[in-house]
């Protein structure tokens, strides 16, 4: 099944795959992690490198965060940032994702941002 076709059935409520990789019941390679946060590598990746960042704050998606979220997003961002320059992608560029619902093609209803990079990216997505 692709993903997007995960996605269409894909819906927002109650605990995701995320939730067990932020509490180790299931494993992950992990490039970083904090109180609010962690990074791990995709394990489909769409590119050379490929990782998410989500929060440990249960946020189905980015549309259904709040201004109390605002310091928490930007964190998230900031934290991207970081781990792509850890991973080396800094030089070159990289591209961060976040599907949001159904017609942003959303599998995993736990809010996250994909980093990819060590490939040209085309542009429109699709
Ligand atoms: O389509 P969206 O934006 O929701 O992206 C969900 C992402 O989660 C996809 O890129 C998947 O490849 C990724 N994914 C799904 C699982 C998983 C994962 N990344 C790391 N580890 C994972 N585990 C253990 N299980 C998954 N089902």
């Amino acid at each position: 099944m692709s993903e997007v076709e995960k996605a269409q059935s894909a819906a927002p409520g109650g605990d995701t795959i995320f939730g067990k990789i932020i509490r180790k019941e299931i494993p992950a390679t992990i490039l970083y992690e904090d109180d609010e946060c962690i990074a791990f590598r995709d394990v489909q990746p769409q590119a050379p490198t490929h990782f998410l960042v989500i929060p440990k704050k249960p946020i189905t998606q980015l549309s259904a965060s709040g201004k109390a979220d605002n310091q928490l997003l930007g964190h998230l961002m900031a934290v991207a940032r970081d781990v792509a320059a850890q991973e080396n992608l800094d030089k070159d560029g990289y591209r961060l994702i976040v599907n949001d619902g159904k017609n942003g093609a959303q599998s995993v209803y736990h809010l996250h941002i994909h980093v990819m990079g060590g490939r040209q990216m085309g542009w429109p997505p699709g």
